[in-house]
């Protein structure tokens, strides 16, 4: 048994995610964490909205509610989706918890204290009518190169070109639309992570080797290019705020610091967060995960867009922290899910939400699809057509239509208990040295967080009882040979069990289903190879129930009205 602390990307506060989020971030996350505690391992998955920075201020004056109000309400609903996901969090919490505030003040004053932190002064826009400093993205005007008149000051969403605010053309305050702009210069913290670049380079060389190749060529990117000393401060009324004790007067301007830095520092804040929730008589010791925990082994999941922050930059911060906070292990990194080959994209919401997802169908339908076609090496493509006939070919013929003819039949010649008689002979050897081949296949894959090929091991589980019936035909063998068929038919029945068991990280909604189908009273939360060779944990005289039809398949007129409803090839 070890202790694994997994945590996935934490998804802004300002919108409900889309399935590209889902994929690249928590879901993958959730399956390895169920993996691991089916293990036996100790394991601490731990995710919040990450709500602070400008996005969070803006969403919520876009819905003209205080911007605390907002986050707490929009945290409710992220939670509530992701509750429908069955994402299995041991916490979720909030980047704007006084935990965060405390610890990230922590890591800022030591920094400081071991000359990582510097005072510069820069000219920035100030807005005499809004009485502020406007940030980057609170700068609109007309892009210099295309043109475009809703350019923002980071950047011109038109032309994607990257833009200072003092580049716009008539440029106007986002907040008020006044157009009587200055440069005045203020002071802001800067981290010197150009001092801490051959540490960061050191620590990669030795904590990388076995990470994906998607995850260590973007490090390698970034510090190619050099770390830049960067600005941790921001001019915001919403952030965990410079600590007064440090820096007094940056503090009395009411400067906060920047949401990239108080964002990672979360991963140790919510765990905190998990700690001070313990319920009366639970011990729950958020040190132990982060802080000289030598024993514990930290896998980190996100896109590929968050691979900088989590591989160079937060890894920069900690080691400059000069404590033993626990270090990242391994960094799964995503590529992208498209729409249709396009981008999914929030601000102009194309492609599919997490809320209207399971507004349609339960979330294993989700969960297996998007586990099956992970956008790890490469970028994936979400089509309603793929998804119909991965349903259909995979869940709907494969498993459920396996489970529930064995059962139903099984039920109807032999009554409600798992048929006695018959011994195990060729076909069942055949069949038992088979899936213990695929089920050792599917345990190598999770270890490697390879999800395509580890949802395949689990599609090859489900396809070998298919043949294994097709050769033993018991609707047949039942006529002439009630034994041979009570046989054929408790195998099947001790592989429904097994798949109960190893599908549970992919599809836990029906992997439960599944185990209530035996009325047994095990607690075995995997299934070894040699006992899942024998396939003989479920004996005869088990009481078994039917369960409904495990999943729907999906009509062409199905997808006609998903392809109505959100976009289909045209969309993109
Ligand atoms: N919220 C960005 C994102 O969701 C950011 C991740 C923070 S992880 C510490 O893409
Ligand atoms: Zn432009």
């Amino acid at each position: 048994m070890a202790r694994h602390l997994v945590t996935s990307a934490l998804p802004y506060i300002n919108g409900v995610k889309h399935l590209g989020n889902m994929v690249g971030s928590m879901l993958p996350a959730d399956v390895y964490s169920r993996y691991l505690r089916q293990r036996g391992h100790d394991v601490l998955y731990i995710c919040a909205t990450d709500e602070h920075g400008t996005p969070a201020e803006l969403a919520a004056a876009a819905a003209n509610t205080p911007v605390a109000e907002f986050c707490a309400q929009a945290h409710e609903t992220q939670k509530a989706i992701y509750e429908g996901f069955d994402l299995r969090f041991d916490y979720f919490g909030r980047s704007s918890s006084e935990q965060n505030a405390e610890i990230t003040q922590h890591f800022a004053r030591k920094l400081h204290e071991n000359g990582f932190i510097e005072e510069r002064a820069i000219r920035q826009v100030y807005s005499p009518e809004d009485g502020r400093f406007l940030p980057d993205r609170y700068v609109e005007g007309t892009c210099p190169h295309c043109g475009y008149d809703k350019a923002r000051g980071d950047q011109c969403e038109n032309c994607t070109r990257v833009l200072d605010p003092t580049d716009l053309i008539e440029p106007r305050s986002a907040i008020s639309g006044s157009t009587d702009l200055e440069i005045r210069e203020t002071t802001h913290l800067f981290l010197l992570q150009s001092k801490l670049q051959g540490e960061v380079e050191a620590w990669l060389d030795e904590h990388s080797k076995d990470w994906p190749l998607l995850s260590t060529s973007i490090a390698r990117k970034w510090l190619a290019e050099g770390l830049q000393d960067r600005a941790i401060t921001r001019d915001l009324e919403w952030g965990v705020p410079v600590p007064a004790d440090t820096w007094p007067e940056l503090a009395a301007e009411g400067k906060v610091f920047y949401v990239w830095f108080d964002a990672p520092i979360e991963y140790i804040g919510a765990t905190k967060e998990w700690s001070d929730a313990a319920p009366q008589g639970e011990a729950r010791d958020w040190r132990s995960w982060w802080y000289e925990a030598d024993d514990v082994r930290y896998t980190e999941f996100m896109a590929k867009d968050n691979v900088p922050f989590h591989t160079v930059m937060f890894p920069a911060t900690q080691l400059g922290v000069r404590e033993p906070w626990t270090m990242t292990d391994y960094v799964k990194g995503f590529s992208w899910l498209t729409y249709y080959g396009g981008k999914f994209s929030t601000s102009q919401q194309r492609g599919i939400f997490t809320d209207a997802a399971l507004e349609i169908l339960p979330s294993d339908y989700w969960r297996y699809f998007l586990v099956a076609n992970a956008p790890e090496s490469d970028d994936s493509s979400f089509t309603w057509e793929h998804f119909a006939s991965t349903v259909n070919k995979d869940l709907a013929d494969t498993l459920g239509n396996f489970v529930n003819r064995v059962l139903t039949f099984s039920v109807k010649k032999f009554g409600d208990t798992v048929p006695a008689g018959g011994t195990p002979g060729e076909a069942e050897e055949k069949l038992g040295a088979e899936v213990a081949r695929l089920l050792t296949e599917l345990e190598e894959q999770m270890e490697a967080l390879e999800y395509r090929k580890a949802a395949a091991a689990l599609r090859a589980l489900w396809s070998a009882g298919n043949a294994y019936l097709v050769e033993k035909e018991p609707w047949k063998q039942v006529k002439t040979d009630p034994d041979a068929a009570a046989l054929s038919l408790r195998t099947a029945m001790n592989l429904i069990r097994l798949y109960a068991v190893v599908s549970e990280p992919f599809v836990p909604a029906t992997a439960a289903t599944l185990r209530d189908v035996f009325a047994m009273d095990d607690a075995a939360t995997w299934v070894d190879t040699e006992a899942a060779h024998a396939l003989d944990a479920v004996p005869a005289g088990v009481a078994v129930t039917v369960p409904p039809v495990l999943f729907a398949k999906l009509t062409d007129d199905d997808v006609t009205g998903f392809v109505e409803r959100f976009g289909g090839a045209d969309a993109a």
